[in-house]
């Protein structure tokens, strides 16, 4: 016999967390995310917005047959799966021509790149059927392994963690098949490649072609086959398990290189880049009698590095120790002593790297461009970027990523509050405004024209003398102390005076407080790279590193955008895609610190739920109406309650449901008849709806083979 509808929500919770009694309540939210964890039901709705719990274990919930249930299927046909969402974005494609977006947040380990994943191979299936979509589909699944091998590092919080943002369009024909991709990145955490975190590592890409390449292939790249013998590689300990599964991993990159169709000489390109960049690692140098670094004429690895990126090998060396600076006309050259030549070295090994790796991008964009130019095509993005980050030590790095999850939350109040509102208008109700916590304030806080922190970082970064890290805080101190979400050491409140060093600054994103450390902040935001080492490297004969260092205009006598400049330039062009197109959101949740199946850890789950601003989104979403069904869904389940309705029934569905919540007992503030839906306020009224329904069944069991899966 069918689980009573009362039992079965008792132990599985509610499937859409508006149906929850108390929604007020973090309490009851997390409860109900935790039975249906235990449950291993890992999604649960937030109207439209899919919340998805990590499970750390594989879970028989993708396979083909789940995957064709979600095929033309409406969200509450079907239980809450990252599949519904996408079938529902693919559907509004391709049926009512609206350009698509799905946006994947979440913090690190979350499930955020499994999800998109999900997304592209469900989309995948749900075009099977269409002409020519093989080769197009293969290289928009491949590009992943590709781009994770490159971009993706193993890290405290999450083994295969995206060091990159990443945003792709998949490009679709007027008939709904997929006819290419466009992959915009962002931001490549690229100190990563000089140095990691103890028990963090290097980018995949490293140990997988010292672990997978042939004996002639390391021959050709001097390389030795062992992770340990080189300076950028050496931290972490690597078992023979890690090693095969390295060597593995390298046959899977060389085989999406030939579905993307990078050819050989590309593909030893790209090696001789990678290994570069592991003989600079080790490049020696000594200080001479004055005081000067200087590198051996015979050191083996620049040597190695000039010899794989075909560059003089004696210029190479003199650009790692020296300097030269071009003073009103006069070329002066200075030496370097050894701390700078091991930054210069490591400035190189960073651009060599984040540059090729952009590369890389407009490669693959230039294989999945759309064979056909001609036709217009639509599109549905998927953005998959870093989550908010909140370490012991948080430096620039956390600082962009932050900046740029306060605009994601910012486009995510606008949007969601307007599609609802959008709704509500369309429906012909009454639009209740709801009090909820704007983020505006912290976005301009940190970007507005002069007088945001960007703009005194790029400030500080032009002022020609003797600024400094330090200086630069004393004028945040200054400008922005009053600020209620700026603190300093400085700050009146006695706690944080106390507990805040000389060289940090507190922003209270809406995600929970910050502080970061400003050393380095000049230097990384500065980004400079010496231009004689950049102009010997546009000499390169290696072609894809003299393109990459050749469009930088050595002879440009203005400055080249700051980093942080340039990535809140690129953020708000991304904002501008965003906007344009109609959002679906899918908010990834991590379970506990342990990357373990099975357990949930409410005090790290709550913490998400806050900062994901999961109850204010409920509450928005509650504001007005907790459940809303076209008449015909309506009627369709409950028709049997009336004998108006039942058994057969002929009239309009609005009709049938009036008649439906007459019968019924509806008090006028539980619900509203909308254009095309019902509205109904309280989940009580639908779940007594619901029970009446069950009972009912129970008699007619054998009449109705029910669809429903309401919970
Ligand atoms: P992230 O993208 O959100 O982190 P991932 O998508 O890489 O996180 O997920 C981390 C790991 O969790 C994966 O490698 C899987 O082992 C496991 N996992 C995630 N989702 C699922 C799922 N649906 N089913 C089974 N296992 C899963 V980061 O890129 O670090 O922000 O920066
Ligand atoms: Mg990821």
């Amino acid at each position: 016999m069918m689980e009573h509808a009362l039992v079965h929500r008792e132990r599985v919770g509610v499937q859409d967390f508006v149906l929850l009694e108390d929604f007020r309540s973090e309490a009851a939210f997390i409860d109900n995310l935790k039975k249906r964890f235990n449950e291993n039901i890992i999604y649960t709705y937030i109207g439209n917005v899919l919340i998805s719990v990590n499970p750390y274990k594989n879970l028989p919930i993708y396979t083909e047959e789940k995957t064709k249930l979600y095929f033309k299927k409406a969200f509450f046909e079907a239980p809450p799966h990252v599949f519904a969402i996408a079938d529902n974005a693919y559907r509004s494609l391709v049926y009512e021509h609206r350009e698509q977006c799905i946006l994947i947040s979440g913090e690190s380990g979350s499930g955020k790149t499994e999800a998109s994943k999900k997304v592209l191979e469900f989309i995948a299936a749900r075009t099977n059927h269409l002409r020519n979509v093989e080769t197009v589909k293969d290289k928009l699944l491949q590009s992943n392994p590709l781009l994770e091998a490159f971009g993706n590092a193993k890290t405290h919080r999450n083994d295969n963690s995206s060091r990159f943002g990443k945003y792709m369009d998949i490009q679709f024909n007027y008939e709904g098949a997929p006819e290419g991709g466009h992959i915009l990145n962002y931001l490549l955490e690229k100190s990563r490649v000089v140095s990691q975190m103890a028990g963090e590592r290097n980018f995949h890409i490293f140990y997988q072609l010292i672990a997978g390449a042939d004996q002639e292939l390391l021959k050709q790249l001097k390389l030795q086959g062992r992770p340990e013998a080189y300076k950028y590689t050496t931290d972490a300990a690597s078992g023979q398990n890690q090693r095969n599964n390295d060597a593995a991993q390298f046959r899977l990159v060389q085989d999406a290189m030939k579905v993307i169709e990078i050819g050989q000489n590309e593909q030893e390109e790209i090696f001789q880049i990678v290994a570069s960049v592991l003989h600079l690692g080790n490049a020696k140098f000594v200080q001479n009698e004055k005081g000067f670094a200087e590198i051996l004429s015979h050191d083996a690895n620049t040597g190695n590095v000039a010899e794989l990126l075909k560059v003089n090998a004696s210029k190479l060396r003199e650009v790692l120790t020296n300097r030269t600076i071009n003073a009103r006309g006069d070329v002066v050259s200075t030496p370097l002593d050894l701390e700078q030549a091991q930054y210069a070295r490591d400035a190189l090994a960073k651009a060599i790297y984040d540059k090729h790796f952009s590369w890389l991008v407009s490669r693959l964009n230039a294989s999945l461009a759309p064979q056909n130019k001609e036709t217009q095509s639509s599109v549905i993005g998927i953005l998959d970027i870093y989550g908010f980050e909140i370490f012991p030590k948080n430096s620039f790095e956390q600082f962009c990523i932050n900046f740029c999850n306060e605009k994601l939350q910012q486009l995510f109040i606008q949007l969601t509050l307007k599609q609802e509102q959008e709704e509500y208008l369309r429906e012909g109700i009454e639009w209740e405004p709801v009090e909820y916590f704007n983020n505006i304030v912290i976005c301009d806080l940190i970007e507005a024209r002069h007088t945001g922190i960007i703009s005194i970082l790029d400030d500080e970064c032009l002022r020609p003398g003797d600024a400094s890290d330090l200086s630069f805080l004393e004028k945040l101190n200054q400008k922005l102390e009053p600020h209620a979400h700026y603190k300093s050491h400085r700050s009146s409140d006695v706690k944080t005076q106390k507990t805040m060093g000389r060289d940090e600054f507190c922003l209270v994103h809406y995600a929970g407080e910050v502080t970061y450390n400003v050393r380095t902040f000049l230097e990384k935001n500065n980004d400079l790279l010496f231009r004689d080492i950049q102009s010997l490297m546009a000499s390169s004969g290696n072609t894809i590193v003299a393109s990459c260092f050749k469009d930088v205009n050595l002879t440009s006598k203005k400055r080249p955008e700051t980093a942080i400049t340039q990535f809140k330039n690129s953020l708000n062009e991304l904002i501008k895609i965003l906007s344009s197109k109609e959002p679906s959101y899918i908010r990834c949740i991590k379970p506990n610190d342990f990357k373990t199946p099975m357990q949930f850890d409410e005090k790290l789950v709550s913490h998400q739920v806050k900062y994901l601003g999961l109850m204010e989104n409920l509450r928005v979403r509650r504001a007005g109406f907790a459940y809303r069904r076209t008449y015909e869904t309506f009627l369709e389940r409950y028709k049997c309650l009336s004998v108006d309705t039942w058994p057969n029934y002929k009239g309009a569905a609005r009709d049938g449901v009036q008649k439906l919540v007459e019968v019924l007992n509806f008090e006028r503030e539980e619900y509203r008849m909308g254009n095309t839906k019902i509205f109904i306020r309280f989940p009580k009224t639908l779940f007594e709806t619901e029970d009446a329904f069950q009972i009912k069944k129970n008699d007619v069991a054998a009449i109705i083979q029910s669809r429903w899966r309401g919970y």
